[in-house]
């Protein structure tokens, strides 16, 4: 809690620890009030001053007794502050034993131990182990863990640690113990316990080399059925890190816990990982395909953390994206060749510019390795992870997969056990492949979207094509002046026939279409062009970039029906829909008509899509789908939020209106009648079958109404049944409440399915919605101290419903600064991610600004705030 002004940690400041610790014992004497933990550390002096003390972290920690060397301390030979255990005149290697007591059933910020529901688990990224015992908790410290869990027999049949289990005993009295050793150093941050009455399934995997691995997933009792497709994507994820980078699981036994409580998604936790239930349970029934695709993902993310993360760790958390940003990488790459590479690049990044973006171009602005931050948790951030992930992916680019996978070996040879720096991945890719990669670095240091401007002119009389390259980076906080990256760029040039054609350009031939664009301006000339050709450029969207060209609306319609290349494809469409939608807004914004005319073009491009054969169901259905609100309002000076609904709402029914025998057609063909599979396949179904749906039912009339209805009340599956309802969500007549209260009726036990429920009424476009979303927050399955329920309640509706978030009276506002507030005192981590929206303030009309402002000003002001919250609402005002 601030209690003076909150301390700035910079990387400039790093130094190696004074102290390193070989080996930890750990014993912990469970009970949800009292936990006992008793630590025995093997420290031994290895930096800092000669003769200096040891100072330990230690936050919430009652303690009862310290020792040196088997030696019982009392004051003033050591001394406890708010956050610290010092001990003065150390010998320079010690045996340290603490006893604290702690109390994980008051712990609401679900960092250290925690109970949930009635089990016990931990969370210690990045800081949670100082509040479980009193540690260098820093990731560059790395020991080798022994921990004993003692707890009641029947209240926690299951007691689980990191590494091997090597000892079970019954201690009479009713109670246990076990006893685990992790063979690998490790970092704190990795460390892990659950102790509960869980239930569990179990699958085996054999590894290239022949090891046996058991592989288990504890569950609450009852869900045991529910986690086929975690299990399978686990053993998936397995083959495909051996066949894609020869990297192999390292223990005999890898666990999985699921747990209803969790700040974030999942925790690599040495052979322990921990999991948000919600990305582990699923079925047919409760779980949509988006959900599968994320379970996929996600165990892949915490798989893939053994070796980029665990093995190889960070030197301190400014190297976060060493870890983070090349496994979002690894897992990115996984889901691509288990699905389909295309659409999952067109997922990523919608993903990508819906919140790294605005990231980038906000006050909260900071590069992929930051530089300087107050709360640690703040920096988990879509920079970070996402586009540091893109970082990764343009050294790929820039070096050949065979070459990636070079850098990647020696990365491992060099590193294995260590702690390092994102200098130091850079240097085994560079070291390699014999390249340089100093100026590509800056990319890791230099925080804002690089803007890359277009230009082409062509030479009919020399047959030649010219583009003009310019990139610019805006200031961002902290940064005014920026250098230009190594941005390269694929480009194609479309002939007549919509053919990709032959590239040769004035420095010979380009190896596919690569441009390498390292120089704020510079021009590349194309030879031997017949014609003045179509411009296609960022293909894949091989660089995280903003992009201003001189393509035509009829470039861009060419592009949708031609592009070789299917991200481009998607592309052109969302940039066409994105100029008329801009263009409507800005003429309603200043009283003008607009030219709904210019909007036939789009239409018929659309029915192109939707007619293609050639394309598959998953691509149509994000080809069909205009650009979000959102999205539209960064392209505006402005971010006009009424107009930008009301023009997108306008051209959804234009669409569904002109096209409706062909959005009909598309529902019938594409109906799955076979039972229900969460594969790729069927999902693209019901995905475009869905959206065609929603087309259909743009007007939200009584046809609609109806319509939606009936396809609730059909629907044998929650993708099918989710669809339905947030069409239902919008309308007005008696189909809404039935649906609503059937769906409650149906899942009111079930958690996980009424986050969906909850979620769906918080980001309805209607001028009730917050009003309900207030009732709600009453509603007996919604609880403030689950994080699951605040982001579907709270931060749906702040996140996702800019209409009415961003009502003209402040309402929204005022509601968000109320529950960050609330939350604030309970759980400070997730309370500073729901007000990350108000951030934003400086993008809207002068009377937002204000009302954004005083919402952000009266969270300051609150007398006792959390780092978290300090942090980003005083950086965002
Ligand atoms: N390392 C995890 C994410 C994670 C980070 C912080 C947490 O608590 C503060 C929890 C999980 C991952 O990347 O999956
Ligand atoms: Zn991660």
């Amino acid at each position: 809690m601030k209690t003076d002004l909150p301390q700035t940690v910079r990387l400039a400041d790093y130094e190696p620890p004074a102290f390193s610790v070989d080996a930890v014992d750990l014993t912990f004497d469970l009970e949800p009030q009292r936990t006992v933990v008793t630590a025995v550390l093997q420290l031994r002096r290895t930096g800092g001053a000669p003769g200096g003390p040891l100072v330990l972290d230690g936050e919430n920690l009652d303690l009862l007794e310290v020792l040196v060397n088997g030696k019982k301390l009392s004051p003033p030979a050591y001394e406890t502050s708010e956050d610290a255990l010092t001990v003065f005149d150390p010998p320079e290697a010690l045996t340290l034993e603490t006893r604290v007591a702690i109390n994980p059933k008051a712990n609401t910020r679900l960092e250290g131990l925690y109970v949930s529901n009635t089990m016990f688990c931990t969370q210690c990224e990045a800081e949670g182990f100082r509040r479980i015992t009193y540690f260098p908790d820093r990731p560059d410290v790395m020991a080798t863990y022994r921990v004993t869990l003692r707890g009641d027999k029947a209240a926690y049949p299951v007691m689980l640690s990191n590494g091997n289990n090597v000892s079970n005993t019954d201690l009479g009295g009713g109670r246990h113990e076990a006893v685990w050793e992790d063979p690998f150093p490790k970092p704190s941050y990795l460390f892990a316990l659950v102790a509960g009455d869980l239930a569990m399934v179990e699958d085996r995997f054999k590894t290239q080399s022949g090891r046996d691995v058991t592989l288990r997933i504890f569950v609450e009792h009852g869900n045991e059925d529910r986690c086929d497709y975690a299990m399978d994507s686990l053993i998936r994820s397995m083959r495909w890190d051996e066949e894609r980078f020869g990297l192999e699981y390292d223990l005999d036994i890898f666990n999985i816990v699921a747990v209803s409580d969790f700040n974030m998604g999942a925790m690599e936790n040495k052979s322990l990982n921990v999991f948000n239930a919600k990305y582990i349970l699923a079925d047919a029934s409760t779980a949509t395909d988006a959900d599968f695709a994320n379970i996929e993902s996600i165990v892949a993310h915490e798989y893939f953390h053994n070796w980029t993360g665990n093995r190889v760790t960070c030197r301190d958390w400014f190297q976060l994206s060493l870890k983070e940003g090349l496994t979002v990488f690894r897992d990115q790459e996984f889901s691509s060749d288990q699905r389909s590479r295309p659409v999952k690049r067109i997922q990523d990044v919608r993903a990508l510019r819906a919140r790294q973006f605005p990231e980038d171009s906000g006050p909260l602005s900071h590069p992929v390795r930051p530089d300087a931050y107050i709360e640690i948790n703040n920096f988990y951030t879509a920079t970070v992870y996402e586009k540091g992930a893109e970082v990764i992916g343009m050294m790929q680019t820039l070096l050949g997969q065979d070459g990636f996978n070079d850098g990647l070996r020696l990365y491992f040879e060099r590193h294995d056990g260590q702690a390092v720096t994102c200098d130091d991945f850079v240097a085994a890719m560079a070291d390699a492949n014999g390249k340089d990669l100093s100026h590509f670095k800056r990319w890791y240091s230099q925080s804002g979207t690089p803007e890359v401007t277009v230009t082409s002119a062509y030479d009919a009389g020399k047959k030649a094509y010219t583009l003009t390259l310019e990139q610019m980076t805006r200031p961002t906080p902290g940064q005014s002046e920026k250098q230009p990256l190594h941005i390269p760029l694929r480009i194609g040039l479309l002939g007549a026939n919509g053919g990709d054609l032959d590239l040769v350009s004035d420095s010979g031939a380009l190896d596919g279409g690569l441009v390498h664009l390292t120089e704020e301006r510079q021009t590349v000339t194309f030879t031997n062009i017949p014609d003045r050709p179509v411009l296609s450029v960022n293909r894949g969207f091989g660089a995280p970039i903003a992009l201003n060209t001189d393509q035509t609306d009829a470039d861009l319609a060419f592009l949708m029906a031609h592009d070789s290349d299917p991200f481009a494809r998607w592309e052109a469409g969302q940039q066409y829909a994105t100029r008329l939608m801009k263009a409507a807004v800005t003429a309603m914004a200043s009283g003008e008509a607009g030219d709904p005319k210019g909007q036939d073009a789009f239409v018929a491009a659309v029915k192109n899509i939707l007619e293609d054969n050639s394309l598959d169901p998953a691509f149509k259905a994000l080809a069909i789908t205009l650009p979000t609100e959102e999205f539209v309002g960064e392209q505006l000076p402005v971010v006009h939020v009424d107009e930008i609904h009301a023009v997108r709402a306008a051209l959804r029914r234009k669409i569904g209106a002109d096209l409706q025998a062909e959005f009909r057609a598309a529902m019938a063909a594409n109906e799955v009648r076979e039972p229900f599979a969460p594969t790729a396949e069927q999902a693209g179904r019901r995905a475009l079958r869905n959206a065609a749906l929603a087309y259909l039912t743009a007007d939200y009339g009584p046809e609609a109404a109806k319509l939606a209805k009936e396809s609730f009340d059909r629907a044998d599956n929650m993708t099918d049944t989710i669809a339905a309802l947030s069409i239902l969500t919008e309308v007005d007549g008696p189909e809404r409440s039935a649906a609503l209260e059937a769906f409650e009726t149906r899942w009111k036990d079930n958690a996980q399915v009424m986050d969906k429920w909850f979620a769906l009424q918080a980001v309805a476009s209607r001028p009730d919605t917050l009003s309900h979303v207030k009732a709600l927050t009453k509603h007996p399955c919604f609880d403030i101290r689950n994080p699951n329920k605040v982001r579907s309640l709270v931060g749906a509706f702040a996140m996702a419903n800019p209409v009415r978030f961003h009502a003209k009276d402040g309402s929204g506002y005022t509601f968000l600064a109320d529950s960050v507030i609330e939350l604030d005192s309970l759980n400070p981590q997730v309370a500073a991610r729901m007000l990350g929206t108000l951030g934003s303030w400086r993008r809207y009309d002068a009377d937002r600004q204000a009302l954004m402002r005083s919402a952000l000003e009266r969270i300051v002001a609150v007398p006792v705030l959390s780092k978290d919250s300090y942090e980003i609402a005083s950086k965002s005002l």
